[in-house]
């Protein structure tokens, strides 16, 4: 039998979590030939209801999930893991300034990269989702002595999905028609989804579209999407980000590269590619060769009307950074 991929899960109890471990264990994030066994990672409190999940895991009789290890102690969390999925984060809470939030989560992602380094697969690839994404996978990477900054992602593949969909519902196209969206920057409303670059049906994005839509609604629609979705839905976003997360492993390390000629978004340690200071988890157009490998792509024209938008997410990101300076 093919040795299983062993994957952490942190926040494995809350809503993204559970949108989530079901399709890893059915095959969705390596395929149906690949036995997974997985890591579920909470904290204290949240053991229970994670006993719960765990429960309807073993329901599901999925023929590919060999292991199921429960836990609220990071070393045992993160042993042996090839993949680790960081979704658990402090929320947000009434009053809570940015800095404050930052700093709260610190205290999550420091010792979580610390037991990473410790207890995984030196070759481990792990993904943030937990928000602020972009700054905690730098934190995590900081404190991860021995492993390379490489090994560690954030995920802005919720924001390139988006775009992409409101990209072809207005073309009036398949979603499969909308190609080479990156999702530039910080997983925020900074970040900025580049149309200039972006091809429908073949054809520049702003060819087929409004130049004043594009600038306007669509930028707009795709920044503050989370927060419509509260809105209507009165909890944040779960299946899709669920959804995004199979997506970005699938291509990094599931085995299924970037076609060629194509790119996926995917908040990756700067090397100074675009003028983005080096060290800073930005969001950048990338080639994966669904090995855990990726490059940044190079060569795409960036106008001066896109350098202005890097330029505010840019910036917004560099302030992260220096507010947790402490920490990384
Ligand atoms: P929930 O509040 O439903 O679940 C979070 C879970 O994390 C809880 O069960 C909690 O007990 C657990 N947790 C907290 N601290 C932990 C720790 N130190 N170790 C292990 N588990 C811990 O939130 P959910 O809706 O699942 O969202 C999770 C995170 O994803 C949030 O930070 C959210 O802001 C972020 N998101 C990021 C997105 C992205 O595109 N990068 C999009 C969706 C989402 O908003």
């Amino acid at each position: 039998m093919t040795t299983p991929v062993r994957v952490a899960v942190t926040g494995a109890a809350g809503q993204i979590g559970y949108a989530l471990l079901f399709r890893i264990a059915s095959g969705a994030m390596f395929g149906p030939d690949q036995p997974v066994a997985l890591n579920l990672v909470e904290i204290t409190p949240a053991l229970d209801a994670l006993k719960g999940v765990a429960m309807e895991l073993e329901d599901c009789a999925f023929p590919l999930l060999t292991d199921i290890v429960q836990t609220d102690d990071p070393a045992t969390g993160f042993t042996d893991v090839d993949v680790a999925c960081l979704v658990g984060a402090k929320p947000r809470g009434p009053g809570m300034e940015r800095a404050d939030l930052l700093t709260g989560n610190g205290g999550i992602f420091k010792p979580q990269g610390e037991a990473i380094a410790a207890h995984a697969a030196d070759d481990v690839r792990v993904v943030v989702v937990g928000n602020p994404a972009n700054t905690n996978a730098l934190i995590a990477s900081a404190n991860a002595a021995g492993l390379s900054p490489e090994q560690f992602t954030a995920m802005v593949r919720l924001d390139e999905n988006r775009a992409k969909s409101q990209l072809a519902s207005k073309a009036g196209v398949a979603v499969s028609e909308v190609r080479n969206l990156g999702v530039w920057g910080n997983h925020s409303p900074t970040m900025f989804p580049n149309f200039e670059d972006a091809t429908i049906g073949g054809r520049p994005a702003t060819d087929v579209l409004d130049r004043a839509w594009l600038e306007g609604e669509f930028l707009a629609t795709v920044q503050q999407r989370g927060k419509a979705i509260i809105e209507a839905r009165g909890a944040s976003s779960a299946a899709s980000a669920a959804n995004a997360l199979v997506d970005h492993v699938r291509n990094w390390v599931g085995g299924d590269a970037t076609p060629d000629g194509e790119y996926v978004s995917m908040a990756v340690p700067s090397d100074g590619s675009y003028g983005v200071p080096e060290g800073l988890v930005f969001g950048f157009p990338c080639r994966t060769d669904g090995e855990g490998g990726y490059e940044i792509v190079q060569g795409i024209e960036v106008s001066d009307y896109a350098q202005g938008k890097l330029d505010t997410t840019i910036a917004e990101l560099s302030e992260e950074r220096d507010a947790v300076a402490d920490l990384v």
